[in-house]
């Protein structure tokens, strides 16, 4: 069977569809100072946006049923379309973006953000990875913010899902952020990469349950690996707090039995149990300086702060960052202190 491709001058269109959407003000682009803090020699890319606090609400669309609640992927405004993909998922910008050319793969029908991925929801976001690897041609700037102008660099895709993850919206959608964007304002000497990548053969300072996956492989074995991720992540939950099933006690449809965050790039697939959307920065004799949520790019190695005191206190002490880290997910055994340095 012929796998979902995406057009191969995806990265164009996004680009194209970026630039336009904000010209016009279509969507809403928040600039960020960025550094890079080193969290148990992890390089973990912090952003402080202070805009984003003002973040508009999105108005019901049918005055007339307020009580309804707005659903953005339901019709979007043909400014933010990107594209259709296949008959069960269309690509829209994301409008409230940190990162330029932030756009998101959402079902054509409504679809529960909460349920297991279907094979097709993998399958079409392989395709939108596949195409950020194609050749790009001329290396040429983006127009869209200070940076390295880089047009290839690939795609990092995550999914959140359930009340602890950082999910918002309940029809089904999975992100996608193009790494060169992610790099656009880091130092040259950043040594910043995508933290999804490095898990193999490091450990996060939360569980991750990873496999390595390539562009060739049929979706069906991708989503039986997705499938085998969450698995694992349930029975850690379940572990955790005590319950002692087995695996065929999982099962797969409709529901998630636990919050998680799920991220995907060309090589890598990693599932992330979630058991706090966020924590408390608490400062070293235990006064709650703010706090920081995190949503699946936290396994891209990046935070996003709204507010200048937690901004501050994070770039003074990045030790806060990793105990911040440490309190989203399950433990992981073993896990050691160790010294933070600023990056
Ligand atoms: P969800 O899974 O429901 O939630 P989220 O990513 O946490 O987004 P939220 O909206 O809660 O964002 P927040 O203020 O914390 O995803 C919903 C997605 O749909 C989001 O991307 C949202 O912006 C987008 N959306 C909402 N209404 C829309 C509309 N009418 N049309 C099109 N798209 C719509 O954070 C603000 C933004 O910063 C989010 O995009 C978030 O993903 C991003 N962000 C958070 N951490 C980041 C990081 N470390 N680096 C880069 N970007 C980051």
């Amino acid at each position: 069977m012929t796998r979902l491709k995406a057009p191969s001058a995806l990265p164009e269109l996004v680009k194209s569809a970026f630039a336009k959407a904000r010209s016009q003000g279509d969507l809403h682009y928040y600039p960020t100072q960025v550094t890079v803090l080193q969290a148990n020699n992890i390089p973990f890319q912090v952003r402080f946006s202070p805009a984003l606090a003002n973040k508009p609400k999105a108005a019901p669309k049918d005055q007339a049923k307020p009580l309804k609640p707005f659903d953005p992927f339901a019709d979007p405004p043909a400014a933010l379309r990107v594209t259709d993909l296949s008959p069960s998922h269309y690509l829209v910008l994301n409008k409230f973006a940190v990162v330029p050319e932030h756009f998101i793969l959402a079902t054509t029908e409504f679809k529960h953000q909460t349920h297991v991925l279907e094979e097709s929801d993998l399958e079409a976001t392989l395709a939108c990875i596949q195409a950020y690897e194609a050749p790009q041609g001329t290396k040429e700037d983006s127009g869209t913010q200070d940076g390295d102008g880089e047009s290839g660099g690939g795609l990092f895709a995550f999914f959140n899902c359930g009340d602890h993850s950082g999910a918002s919206q309940p029809h089904r959608h999975i992100q996608l952020l193009p790494i060169a964007r992610m790099k656009d304002g880091l130092a040259a000497d950043s040594h910043w990469t995508v933290f999804a990548d490095s898990l193999t053969s490091r450990s996060a300072p939360f569980m991750t349950f990873v496999e390595k996956i390539n562009l060739e492989m049929p979706a069906k074995d991708l989503h039986t690996a997705y499938l085998r991720l969450y698995r694992q992540a349930c029975q850690a939950v379940a572990a955790h707090s005590g319950n002692t099933r087995t695996d065929e006690e999982f099962p797969t449809e409709c529901e998630t039995r636990i919050s998680y965050n799920m991220a995907m790039t060309k090589d890598t697939l990693v599932v992330c149990p979630r058991l706090a959307e966020g924590s408390t920065i608490l400062s070293k004799d235990g006064k709650a300086l703010g706090a920081l949520s995190l949503n699946g790019t936290v396994l891209a190695g990046t935070a996003l702060v709204k507010n200048e005191v937690e901004w501050e206190a994070l770039k003074r002490d990045p030790g806060l960052l990793l105990q911040v880290l440490k309190n989203i997910g399950l433990a992981v055994e073993g896990e050691l202190d160790s010294t933070l340095d600023r990056g």
